[in-house]
């Protein structure tokens, strides 16, 4: 038995897919960094987009938004201590494809072989989570504002109103059903941006619960059979600058300055903090 396990990494738009695979290539290349998890090929790929991918995260600069003309299947081997094999499968999609799965319930054939694997790492942006608007609370704080309460006009539905929670657990439920259903599961929920949670205090279980009690109850009740554990995930340690609108952040600076650029990333279990951004997959091994 090769003992290679097939893991794909998942996420609405903007979750950080692109960021958490410019940091890992980063890393199981960095001279003398770490890992549980080490690089041993590229089944499918290319370097020089890989290479490009480090290049601009090292710089401290934010990724591009993936483009659908852009999709490259990246698919990297990494080996453990005792030689075994875990496949990691970053289709690196534009986190739309995601989204388009869940507004219109169509399925990319060319996905199919992605979402089946047994393995699912995903991803959700804590900086940028949707909160479910309640018209109570809308209502409660018009009136406290003093706004007559014709000002609160009705917005007719659109699928990218929905709450993040939403959208993530229609996801995971499309993931163990129909043609994608391939039974048990797991599931290494990585809440990224995590530099910009923790001045919350909070553990990234803590976090889930509070700031997704939906997706928190859907994975806790049971229901599908994902064996699940959650991280938070600092892929670049802090705010990283977009050339396109001329940034200069101070933050950023610091972050260049750390000797080792993997001294950027940070990956939290409990309170347990790390940079081996290899740790989820490790996990996912079993
Ligand atoms: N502060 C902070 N921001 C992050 C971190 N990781 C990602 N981001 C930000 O999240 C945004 C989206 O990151 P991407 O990696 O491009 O996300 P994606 O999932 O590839 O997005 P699409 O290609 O559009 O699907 C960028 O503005 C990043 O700077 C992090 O560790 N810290
Ligand atoms: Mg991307």
């Amino acid at each position: 038995m090769s003992g290679e396990v097939h893991v794909s990494i998942v996420g609405l738009p903007s979750s950080g897919k692109t960021t958490l695979l410019a940091a890992l290539w980063h890393m199981v290349r960095e001279p003398g960094a770490s890992t549980v998890l080490s690089f041993d090929g590229l089944s499918n790929g290319n370097y020089e987009h890989l290479n490009q991918l480090a290049k601009r995260w090292r710089s401290g600069r934010i990724q591009q938004r993936t483009q659908v003309s852009g999709a490259r299947d990246v698919v990297m081997r990494l080996k453990d201590a005792a030689g075994r094999q875990i496949e990691v499968s970053f289709p690196d999609l534009p986190g739309e494809e995601f989204s388009r799965m869940w507004e219109r319930r169509e399925l990319d054939n060319g996905m199919v072989g992605t979402l089946t694997a047994p393995a699912i790492v995903l991803l959700v942006n804590g900086d940028t989570i949707r909160m479910p608007a309640w018209i109570v609370e809308q209502v409660t704080l018009s009136t406290k504002l003093g706004l007559p309460p014709a000002d609160v006009v009705p917005v007719e539905w659109s699928a990218d109103l929905a709450p993040t929670q939403v959208r993530v657990v229609d996801l995971l439920q499309m993931l163990m059903s129909g043609d994608l259903y391939v039974g048990e599961r797991r599931l290494a929920l990585l809440i990224s941006a995590w530099d910009k949670a923790e001045g919350e205090q909070m553990t990234p279980a803590d976090f889930l619960e509070s700031k997704l009690p939906l997706l928190y109850q859907y994975l806790r009740s049971g229901r599908d059979l994902w064996t699940w554990h959650v991280w938070g995930i600092s892929a670049q340690g802090g705010v990283y600058e977009d050339p396109e609108k001329h940034e200069s952040f101070a933050e950023t600076d610091r972050l260049r300055e750390l000797e080792r650029p993997s001294d950027r990333i940070k990956i939290v279990d409990g309170d347990t903090v790390c940079s081996d951004i290899t740790k989820p997959l490790k996990w996912l091994i079993g």
